[in-house]
């Protein structure tokens, strides 16, 4: 690749990595990048409104193609823009390439107070990645794309950052840049001997239960853990950010356990004698800060995880195996089948059988709860629920709580997990339809959160970025100034919104749109817009 530039060199190296979209906002100073991506048709350049819809559609893609995203912003407010995002990428462990603009070096030269869009960009990145990184010689660009690249995936995955500086994108390499050719890693797995005292526990146990986190859905072990909680007869709950991970169409799934969760899962760990932990941190959500609510203290613990410095940090555990979930379920499930010749089956198993009782009875409690409510959030969502397939992919925000105890997902529900930062759904729905063109994706998202990032909506339609968007609107920051009134003397501050007609707004954004104010309106629209495939906006008008 001698007297290739720069920039040429990322895009090449970007198509080597399989890299199909780059998500961003263009800047003079990223007008060189920019164009080496435009001289190749093998990447597709996604603008979006705001560097943060560039941030949550990366992080959407990221979760569903189970591969790093790339960003492209520019020097100053279009790498501060994006801080929120990638924070998320950081607190949730999604792998995603920043590549911001940074300012001319002979301006660096003269410090950032004079100069255009002059700030040090990797300090402010430096806390929320893995690592960051300004490119200071050409020549090392190939050194640096590899370690950042690689940076995301291995082990607790993550984001990076990279600055470019103006001129250096368009400086000549005067030698051809080698690529080291790291061959796949292996996942870690584990040895006969952990797989052996995993084994002796789990079968000595008289109410063992299992918790995914999203872990298992990165490492691809969900078929694992179905074989495995039916060999033993295991229910198995998901932490709040890992909903859908285990399919919650399978007879031994009990749901979140925590936060968005129905009692029932609690129940389950609460009379349980082993918890088999896989790629979760027992987080605040989930374990309802820390507490023995949910995590009896006289459960014991087998946790595996990928990041070893997750193994024992918030519950002490029996057994600590640093591996990745899939590679380790397999060898537990081996060493399993070796021993117990006769496995039950999951459908007619005595604990499955508990489980779909107290799941039943939980629906029609919440059913006949919800039938004189008229529009309400659980009355929108219980009637969501008997309407999905199980196909959809969801992705929520700003009532994620809701949509994550009334769903019964059989796909992960996408969100901004225990980072909950609202005004994401859209744009993150976007990134969702992108990795998985042929699913109907629904973003369901409240008013508040929706006017966060309404702007998005162009890009939907600038792409061809067909969604369906459920808008449940209270014309507030509806929880918050629940708990204002309830805790201040019923004095409401900065919640009430004004939100526009969304329906009228959809239509100029060359999208369908919808107003659902009567109930019984509720489930014909749904069934009708989940079932095209169409970019559609319900905004659906709560009665409380
Ligand atoms: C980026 C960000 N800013 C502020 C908050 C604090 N916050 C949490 S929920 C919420 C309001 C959500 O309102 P809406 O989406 O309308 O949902 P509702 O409670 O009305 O159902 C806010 C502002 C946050 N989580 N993230
Ligand atoms: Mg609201």
């Amino acid at each position: 690749m001698a007297g290739t530039n720069l920039s040429d060199t990322v895009a090449e190296y970007l198509i080597a990595k399989n890299v199909r979209y780059i998500f961003g906002v263009l800047a003079h100073t990223s007008f060189t990048l920019a164009d080496a991506i435009a001289k190749r048709p093998q990447l597709r350049f996604i603008n979006t409104q705001h560097e943060g819809g560039a941030g949550n559609i990366a992080l959407g893609y990221a979760r569903t193609t189970k591969k790093p995203a790339v960003c492209l912003v520019s020097a100053g407010g279009g790498a501060t823009n994006i801080v929120t995002a990638v924070a998320q990428a950081h607190k949730e462990s999604v792998p995603l390439f920043v590549i911001s603009s940074e300012i001319h070096t002979t301006s660096a030269a003269k410090g950032f107070f004079s100069s255009w869009h002059g700030i040090e960009h990797t300090k402010l990145f430096q806390p929320i990645t893995k690592q960051s990184i300004k490119l200071e010689r050409p020549e090392e660009i190939g050194t640096v794309l590899d370690s950042l690249f690689s940076q995301t995936t291995r082990g607790r995955q993550g984001p990076v950052y990279l600055g470019i500086p103006a001129d250096l994108q368009a400086a000549v390499l005067p030698e051809p840049v080698q690529f080291s050719r790291t061959g796949d890693l292996l996942a870690p797995s584990i040895d006969s001997r952990s797989a052996e005292s995993a084994v002796d526990l789990l079968l000595k146990a008289s109410a063992p239960v299992v918790l995914c986190g999203t872990g298992v859905d990165w490492s691809g072990a969900g078929e694992e853990v179905r074989e495995l909680a039916e060999l033993l007869d295991l229910p198995v709950a998901v932490s709040y950010t890992a909903k859908g991970v285990f399919p919650e169409n399978h007879p031994l799934a009990l749901g979140c356990l925590g936060v968005g969760g129905r009692p029932y899962a609690r129940k389950f760990f609460l009379e349980s004698d082993l918890i088999l932990a896989l790629g979760t941190t027992f987080s605040e959500g989930t374990t309802l800060r820390f507490s023995q609510e949910a995590i009896p203290a006289r459960a014991k613990i087998i946790q595996i995880d990928i990041d070893p410095q997750e193994l024992g940090r918030n519950y002490s555990t029996q057994l600590s195996i640093q591996a990745d979930a899939k590679a380790a379920l397999r060898a537990i499930i081996d060493s399993i089948k070796n021993k117990k010749p006769t496995p039950p089956s999951a459908t007619g198993s005595r604990r499955a059988q508990q489980i779909q009782e107290a799941k039943q009875a939980w629906l029609k409690n919440r059913k006949e709860k919800v039938a004189s409510q008229g529009i309400t959030k659980d009355s929108v969502l219980t009637t969501l629920n008997e309407l999905l397939k199980g196909n959809e992919t969801l992705v929520a925000s700003g009532i994620t709580g809701e949509v994550v105890r009334n769903i019964d997902a059989c796909m992960p529900i996408i969100h901004a997990g225990e980072f909950r930062a609202i005004g994401t759904a859209l744009a993150t729905s976007l990134g969702v339809k992108l990795g998985l063109p042929h699913a109907r994706v629904v973003c369901i998202t409240g008013d508040g959160s929706f006017m966060m990032e309404q702007q998005e909506l162009a890009t939907a339609r600038l792409h061809n970025i067909p969604v369906l968007v459920l808008v449940l609107r209270n014309n507030a920051y509806g929880g918050m100034k629940r708990d204002q009134i309830k805790n201040y003397g019923g004095r409401v501050i900065g919640t009430d919104l004004f939100v526009p007609d969304l329906a009228r707004l959809a239509e100029l954004f060359g999208g369908k749109g919808y107003t659902v104010n009567r109930v019984e309106e509720v489930r014909p629209v749904l069934k009708q817009s989940l079932e095209s495939d169409d970019f559609v906006v319900v905004d659906i008008l709560l009665d409380q």
